[in-house]
C-alpha cells in the first residue's frame, strides 16, 4: 500500500513527508524544491491487540507506544512525496507527467493545500491567495491525466463494437492497470454514470471525462491536509474550505510543527508521540527553543487538537481506504518462536475475510485453510468469516 503526498509547489509537501518519516529531505519556500520522489515509511496509529490480553506487544515492523489508557501501535505505510503540480502539468507545464507518472502506483493521496493563501497557484509568494482554487484544480490534473491515458489507447479498442461488458471492462483495465486503477474500480465507475451497455463507439467525450472524474475517485481518493495553520491567515480559509467542500475530509495540519516536535524528541529535549495534543518538555533548553515550542503549543496543538500530520495519515488509510488491522496469534500462545508477543500487524481491506488473511500470509495457507480461530472469542470461524478490527486469527491449515 503506497500514500501519495500532492499538492502545487511549496504547499509543504516535504515537510509533512519528512515530519511523517523523520527522512531528511530538501524543502524551502521556492517552487519545485522536490524534483526525483522521496519514499519514505510513515505509521499510522491502531489499538493494540495485546490490551485486550493485558499483555505488551513486540512489533517487529512499526513500534509500540505504552499508555495507560492503552497501548498505542504504529502501523508502517509507505509515502512517496512527489513534485509539486500546476494548473495545467497534465498538458506538460512545471514538471508535467513526470511528476505524475510517480504517482501511478499510489492506492491514495493526501493533498497538502497552503491554507495560509500566501503562496499563488505555481507556489510563488503572495498574500489572500484562495486555497479553495488548489482543491479543484489538483483534482481535475489528476483527472485530466487519466483522460489523457484513456484517450492515447482509445484509438486501440474504440473502433471496436464489442458487445460484450466484460470484455469491455477488460479492455479498459487493461489500459488503466498501469495507473492502479482496477477492474472493481473501472465497473464502479461505469455503474455510476449508467454508461455499462454502451459499445466504445457510442462513447461521448464527456463520458470519457466523467469515467476517468469517477475512475479518480475510487482508484486515488483524495484527503486534504490544509497545511501552516500556524499561520494567522490559515484559520478563516479552513472555515471557508469546510463550508465550500462539506463532503471531503480536511484536516488542519501544521507540518512544520510536527517536524518541529519530532525532531525535538529525537534530540531527547521533550517527550511527544505523533497524534498527541500535547508534549513535556525535559532537559536543558534554551529560551529561543522553548519559546518556539510554547508558539507551537499554544497556536497549533491547543487550537486545533493537534498538529494534524498524524491524523491525515490515520484517516487516510483507516477511513478513506477502509484498513483495518488484523493480528495473527495462537490460542495457546501470543509469541512467535522467539518469545516476542504479536510480532505482525497487517492491514486488510475491511470486508476481507479469514481465507483472504490466509491468502495474504501464503498462497500455500490459502490452498490448504481448514478453519481459523478467533483468538479473542475462541472461536472456531469457517473461511467465510469477516475480519473484523483488531481480530486476533490463528489458521489452520494442512502442511502442504
Ligand atoms: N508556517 C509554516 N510553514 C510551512 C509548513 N509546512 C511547510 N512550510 C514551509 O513551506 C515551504 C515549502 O515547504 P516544502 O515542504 O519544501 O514544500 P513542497 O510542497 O515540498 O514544495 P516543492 O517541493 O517545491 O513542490 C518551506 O519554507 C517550509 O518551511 C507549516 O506547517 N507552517
Ligand atoms: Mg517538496
Amino acid at each position: 500500500m503506497q500514500v501519495g503526498i500532492v499538492g502545487k509547489p511549496s504547499a509543504g509537501k516535504s515537510t509533512l513527508f519528512s515530519a511523517s518519516t523523520l527522512v531528511d529531505v530538501a524543502m524551502a519556500s521556492y517552487p519545485f524544491t522536490t524534483i526525483e520522489p522521496n519514499k519514505g515509511t510513515g505509521f499510522i496509529r491502531v489499538n493494540d491487540a495485546g490490551n485486550f490480553f493485558n499483555v505488551v506487544s513486540n512489533p517487529k515492523h512499526g513500534f509500540l507506544v505504552e499508555k495507560e489508557s492503552g497501548n498505542i501501535r504504529y502501523v508502517p505505510v509507505e509515502l512517496i512525496d512527489v513534485a509539486g503540480l500546476v494548473p495545467g502539468a497534465s498538458e506538460g507545464k512545471g514538471l508535467g507527467n513526470k511528476f505524475l507518472n510517480d504517482l501511478s502506483q499510489a492506492d491514495a493521496l493526501i493533498h497538502v493545500v497552503d491554507a495560509s493563501g500566501m503562496t499563488d497557484e505555481e507556489g510563488k509568494a503572495t498574500s489572500g491567495h484562495d486555497p479553495c482554487k488548489d482543491v479543484i484544480f489538483l483534482e481535475k490534473e489528476i483527472e485530466l491525466w487519466f483522460l489523457k491515458i484513456i484517450e492515447n489507447n482509445w484509438s486501440k479498442f474504440g473502433k471496436s463494437h464489442e458487445k460484450e461488458y466484460r470484455k469491455r471492462v477488460e479492455l479498459l483495465s487493461q489500459n488503466l492497470s498501469g495507473v492502479k486503477i482496477l477492474e472493481n474500480h473501472i465497473e464502479k465507475a461505469l455503474k455510476k454514470l449508467g454508461i455499462e451497455e454502451k459499445s466504445f463507439l457510442e462513447w461521448t467525450d464527456e463520458d470519457k471525462m466523467n469515467f476517468a472524474t469517477e475512475c479518480r475517485k475510487y482508484s486515488k481518493p483524495i484527503i486534504i491536509a490544509a497545511n501552516k495553520c500556524d499561520l494567522p491567515s490559515a484559520e478563516e480559509n479552513i472555515k471557508k474550505m469546510k463550508e465550500t467542500f462539506p463532503e471531503k475530509t480536511i484536516i488542519a495540519c501544521s507540518a512544520a510543527s510536527e517536524l518541529a516536535l519530532r525532531k525535538a524528541t529525537k534530540q531527547n529535549i521533550l517527550t511527544y508521540y505523533p497524534g498527541e495534543k500535547d508534549f513535556e518538555l525535559k532537559g536543558e533548553l534554551n529560551d529561543k527553543q522553548k519559546e518556539g515550542l510554547e508558539t507551537i503549543r499554544k497556536n497549533v496543538l491547543q487550537k486545533f487538537g493537534g498538529t494534524g500530520i498524524q491524523e491525515s495519515l490515520d484517516k487516510t488509510i483507516l477511513n478513506v481506504l477502509d484498513y483495518i488491522p488484523i493480528f495473527p496469534g495462537g490460542v495457546k500462545t501470543l509469541k512467535d518462536k522467539n518469545g516476542n508477543t504479536l510480532v505482525d500487524c497487517f492491514l486488510m481491506k475491511k470486508g476481507s475475510t479469514a481465507l483472504d488473511f490466509a491468502y495474504m500470509l501464503h498462497t500455500d495457507m490459502g490452498d490448504n485453510f481448514i478453519r481459523a480461530i478467533n483468538v479473542k472469542t475462541k472461536k472456531i470461524i469457517g473461511k467465510e468469516y469477516i475480519l473484523q478490527s483488531g481480530d486476533v486469527i490463528e489458521l489452520i491449515f494442512n502442511k502442504p
